[in-house]
């Protein structure tokens, strides 16, 4: 057994408000210090649940922006079983086909783990397994600026579809379930993805960490 237990820090807040480069950006920076066994990211979006049973026309209507969609239960377990010194099988989650692929992503325990997603700080019992609750405070139309652009080249999407998804869920999801959680965090970061000072508030408290597991 290592002596040290895994920091699991959180990056929530609105699709496309700059999580996964926030997240990447961390990552890039520590991992030539920190090595692969030193930190990783999981995606909230690999435990959208599983929508094999349910035909394509039938997935295309389900409500992703609803905490309903994630299998948040599994996403508790995984972090309880990597905080307990085990290995996780981390699912795949195809937004083509809106369903979870047969593959699946070994992840072993790491001294860090960011997770980042939508709605990781509106579960009480995901909330809990946080170490650091980060929350991303970009403004709404910035976001839906880059969602635009993201969703057509990345997630092979038209501008209509985009729109349609954007007021018919993601929007009222945003409002009900997303920006409440907010209350939740211990670090609200404005501007996005690449606010240089929040980077490196969070690096810095990482080091902290880190300096912890030498001296025990
Ligand atoms: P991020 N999403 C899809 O569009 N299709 C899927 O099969 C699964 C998810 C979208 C989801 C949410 N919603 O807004 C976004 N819609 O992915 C979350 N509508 O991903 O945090 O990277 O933006
Ligand atoms: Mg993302």
């Amino acid at each position: 057994m290592p002596n040290w237990k895994p920091t699991v820090i959180a990056i929530a807040g609105a699709s496309a408000s700059g999580k996964t480069l926030f997240a990447k950006t961390i990552y890039r920076e520590l991992i030539d210090e920190l090595g692969e066994e030193g930190i990783v990211i999981i995606n909230e979006d690999a435990y959208y649940r599983d929508q094999s049973h349910l035909a394509l026309a039938e997935r295309e209507n389900t409500n992703y922006d609803h905490p309903n969609a994630f299998e948040h239960e599994l996403l508790s377990q995984h972090i309880t079983a990597l905080c307990n010194n085990e290995a996780v099988e981390v699912p795949q989650y195809c937004y083509k086909t809106h369903t979870r692929t047969d593959e699946t992503t070994a992840i072993s325990p790491k001294r860090i783990i960011l997770v980042e997603g939508i709605l990781l700080l509106n579960n009480p019992d995901l909330r809990d397994r946080f170490d650091i609750k980060i929350y991303m405070d970009t403004p709404l139309d910035i976001c839906l600026l880059r969602r635009i652009s993201r969703d057509v080249n990345e997630r092979g999407r038209s501008v209509d579809s985009v729109t349609k998804q954007y007021l018919s869920t993601v929007r009222p999801m945003f409002y009900q379930f997303v920006e409440p959680s907010k209350q939740w965090a211990d670090l609200v970061i404005t501007r996005g993805g690449k606010n240089r000072i929040a980077l490196d508030v969070v690096k810095a408290n990482i080091h902290q960490i880190l300096q912890k597991h030498l001296k025990e």
